[in-house]
């Protein structure tokens, strides 16, 4: 949980408090002892001496607005970092079922390829490709050659041109993301709960449709 150095009257604190509380973000508040007291360990987070310092982990970060930025960001790179480090695992996962086979149906391609593909070439479009050299990378370069897999990755790269729109159209609510199963389970369990908690408050998320 980070640790935010703070005092109840300062407005600058308080702008802070509001943005945790608005996103669900946790924290352990603490009032430095500016008003007397021993300075050293506070001086050597914010050599400013000011609340709010917000500390997580190793990491001093103040000045009320750079602490917005930060826990804006700092959520989202954390979970980037959490996927990227789950896509590897996969990635040895598939590479030891595939084994020494040219396809993952064995000799011919088959279901288990057309299967895994959209997957592994998901991934490969964000920037997590099978690692060079790999049997999985040979494999997909494999299968891409295959005009029915060509045929879905070209469109699908084609359609990533409109992704940039997507956060105007969240906060607008013209688009409100479904969480559910894996989906809901993965965030839940990567620490996206803010998201998804921030997401019911303002009702840019939904989940199944509920008959009652
Ligand atoms: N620009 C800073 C201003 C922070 C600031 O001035 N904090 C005051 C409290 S409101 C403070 O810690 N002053 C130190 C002191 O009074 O010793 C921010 O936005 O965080």
């Amino acid at each position: 949980m980070v640790k935010l150095y703070e005092h109840p009257l300062s407005p600058y604190a308080q702008k802070v408090k509001i943005a945790l509380a608005e996103k669900g973000v946790p924290f352990e508040a603490e009032i430095p002892p500016l008003a007397g007291g021993d300075l050293g360990q506070f001086r050597a987070l914010n050599p400013r001496l000011e609340v709010p310092t917000l500390i997580d982990g190793d990491t001093a970060v103040f000045d009320s607005t750079v602490i917005l930025e930060y826990v804006e960001g700092g959520l989202a790179e954390r979970l980037l970092g959490r996927a990227a480090e789950q896509t590897a695992s996969v990635h040895t996962w598939l590479e030891q079922q595939l084994g020494s086979r040219t396809f993952f149906n064995g000799d011919a391609f088959g279901w288990g390829d057309l299967s895994v593909v959209p997957h592994v070439q998901a991934s490969a479009l964000v920037g997590h490709a099978p690692p060079d050299g790999s049997r999985l990378a040979a494999w997909l370069d494999r299968v891409r050659t295959r005009p029915s897999v060509a045929a879905v990755v070209e469109a699908a790269a084609a359609s990533m041109g409109g992704f940039e729109m997507l956060p105007q159209l969240i906060a607008s609510g013209q688009f409100v993301r479904e969480y559910r199963d894996h989906r809901l389970e993965w965030m839940m369990r990567s620490g996206g709960v803010e998201i998804v908690l921030d997401g019911m408050r303002k009702k840019n998320i939904r989940f199944t449709h509920q008959l009652a």
